[in-house]
């Protein structure tokens, strides 16, 4: 076999050598690629792409060393039904997952990569989700036949030599990746092989490893993202006391100076990245971003909840980001970044729907068709990825070993009404029921109807690698790891309130979000008092800092509205969609949906009686 660099003077690593030689002798790839992390390789890669016609170089006045991929159509976004958590029992998988015999799997799987990498280069990415050499950190090992993976993960993760020297004889998550195209003699490659039917996005939680055949597409092929630091991460978290989890996290400093760390889950279409590198529009106050995605978090000896974001860029999705509405987005992806299924203008430069309010002239649309008004130009789920490091606001800590210490968790979801702007919960079981309550209303990004109700617990739904029952559990039991006094404090809130009529969303959003984070920093040092209600605790408006802000009382109010009619439905929903959890729901969140019936009818009955005796 013809390597690039002898494997010996690679690696030392037995483990590491016999997964490689292991894997040559099942994919029967042309040649192996041992990746050594070096601008040079991730531009001699990219350039061969170019030659290839597989990726096109963008201007380098206007976006210096950047590049721009089409997909294969069929070839555009994660697949949740064709990906499978292989526990070896069922029950560990629970009913928020795809189940499927871990051996049986194996073959079909063992079939499938065999002579998968036929007259293609294998490469050999070792990476490190996290700083190398940080206590919270774990490396992977991804083997994949993509040119494309291999810069993303350039950008995405740590990753080459360095990860190979700081590995010796430690242990590594196996990550294996093959498009499911091999090549005949003299056969011509396609510009974005890929094989849509037979796509599998596996994971074997017990033995901690990967295989996902058949699609070259973000989180279904960068091994490290949601695959490893989400799926295989949480079973690690929860077998060894830690969290794995589907949040953003940011840094909010109040014009006094002081400095707390917050972080936030979301499901799909509410902001998060937006959230995440926040412009605040209050005076003084300022965010910066440590992660826009995925946070480990881990107990540190001061009994305190210390947070890393495990990866090194944003894989962002690009539609609806301008300088308007994402401003250190847009200034992160100016150079050295990778786009995938935006549209091209004439001048070799990308663009997107929102980016800028005209569109620009004679556009190549992401199918690579001449653009016209009827469609859309890039598809909705068109991505970035672009170096962290790039972001305006990155915090100073981003790279730090430690993490940073968190002070408050915030979940929430896309909700027309039922739901306030704001409230905090009353202590860590509840705000772990808060979690499992998340939901949202489907948008236009997601399939399924819009407006429906999806729940989405943690936002972890297609992320929890183990039973989304037991996941619960792990959480309801995580405070007793903390000292209380440092326990953060945990909010929910909702950006997407409408008026009666479902027509505007009646809270700006967007910098006015920091009005909000300033009420939940306020709170984690006891600064500001609440409003105690059946739900939790919300602000008292004066709180609220709305200045300038121009909304009538009558806004006011309805954003901290709780309509007690609607909770009492509310609850039944949650009732609904916990029955799914069967006899493996956790007390604790039977307890808090029974006590939050009760708050819910006490105080309607209170609203009952007359307010005079007679
Ligand atoms: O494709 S990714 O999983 O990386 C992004 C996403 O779908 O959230
Ligand atoms: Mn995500």
């Amino acid at each position: 076999m013809d390597f690039n660099i002898p494997l010996d003077e690679w690696t030392a690593n037995k483990n590491l050598k016999k997964f490689i030689k292991d894997k040559i002798d099942l994919c029967k790839p042309k040649n192996v690629y041992l990746c050594s992390g070096t601008k040079e390789e991730y531009d001699e890669l990219m350039n061969q792409m170019v030659i290839d016609g597989k990726a096109i170089k963008l201007n380098d006045q206007k976006r210096p060393n950047s590049y721009f991929f089409k997909s294969d159509p069929e070839d555009v976004a994660r697949v949740e039904e064709r990906t499978f958590i292989c526990s070896e029992k069922e029950i560990d998988a629970g009913p928020t997952n795809n189940w499927h015999n871990p051996n049986e799997m194996k073959i079909k799987l063992l079939n499938l990569f065999d002579g998968s990498m036929q007259g293609r280069t294998m490469y050999v990415i070792p990476f490190s989700m996290g700083p190398i050499g940080s206590d919270k950190s774990h490396i992977g090992i991804e083997i994949t036949d993509s040119a494309y993976v291999v810069c993303n993960m350039h950008i995405m993760t740590r990753m080459g030599k360095k990860v190979i020297d700081h590995l010796k004889d430690e242990d590594f998550i196996e990550c294996m990746h093959s498009v499911g195209k091999p090549l005949q003699e003299n056969e011509k490659d396609t510009l974005w092989p890929c094989d849509p039917e037979n796509r599998y996005i596996v994971h074997f939680p017990e033995e901690k490893s990967i295989w996902s055949y058949g699609s070259g597409y973000g989180g279904n092929a960068l091994l490290g993202k949601k695959c490893f630091a989400l799926r295989i991460a949480s079973t690690m978290a929860k077998k060894d006391g830690w969290l794995a989890e589907h949040m953003l996290i940011l840094g909010i400093t109040n014009p006094e100076g002081e400095k707390k760390y917050f972080v936030a889950a979301f499901p799909s279409a509410c902001g998060k990245t937006n959230m995440a590198m926040l412009n605040p529009s209050l005076p003084g106050w300022k965010i910066e971003c440590i992660g826009d995605d995925i946070a480990w978090m881990k107990i540190s000896e001061d009994g305190r909840l210390w947070a890393i974001n495990p990866e090194a860029g944003f894989f962002g999705v690009a539609p609806g980001t301008s300088y308007d509405t994402n401003y250190n987005a847009m200034k992160s992806l100016e150079k050295n970044s990778i786009f995938t299924n935006v549209a091209l203008t004439q001048d070799n430069d990308v663009w997107w729907e929102g980016m800028t309010k005209n569109e620009p002239e004679n556009m190549i649309n992401w199918l690579g068709k001449k653009h016209s008004k009827e469609e859309k130009a890039a598809h909705p789920n068109a991505r970035f990825t672009s170096p962290a490091h790039q972001c305006p606001i990155i915090d100073k800590d981003f790279e730090n070993p430690k993490g940073v210490p968190i002070s408050a968790i915030i979940f929430g979801g896309r909700r027309d009404d039922v739901v306030p702007l704001v409230y905090e919960a009353f202590d860590w079981q509840h705000g772990t029921f808060l979690g499992a309550s998340v939901s949202s209303q489907m948008t236009a990004a997601a399939k399924g109807n819009i407006g429906k109700l999806r729940h989405d617990p943690f936002a972890m739904l297609p992320f929890c690698g183990y039973n989304m029952a037991d996941y619960f559990d792990h959480w309801l039991g995580f405070d007793k790891k903390m000292t209380s006094k440092n326990l953060p404090k945990i909010f929910y809130v909702n950006w997407f309130l409408k008026d009666e009529n479902q027509k505007g969303f009646i809270w700006p959003g967007f910098s006015d979000n920091i009005r909000v984070l300033k009420w939940m920093f306020e709170r984690v040092d006891n600064k500001v008092g609440f409003k105690k209600t059946a739900i939790g605790n919300i602000p008292n408006i004066e709180d609220l800092n709305v200045d300038g802000l121009n909304l009538s009382k009558n806004t006011l109010e309805k954003l901290l509205e709780i309509d007690l009619d609607k909770w009492e439905k509310e609850v039944l929903e949650l009732k609904n969609y916990f029955s799914i959890f069967k006899d493996k729901l956790p007390e604790g969140i039977i307890d808090q949906l029974n006590k939050l019936n009760e708050r819910v009818l006490k105080e309607k009955s209170k609203r009952c009686e007359p307010s005079y005796k007679e």
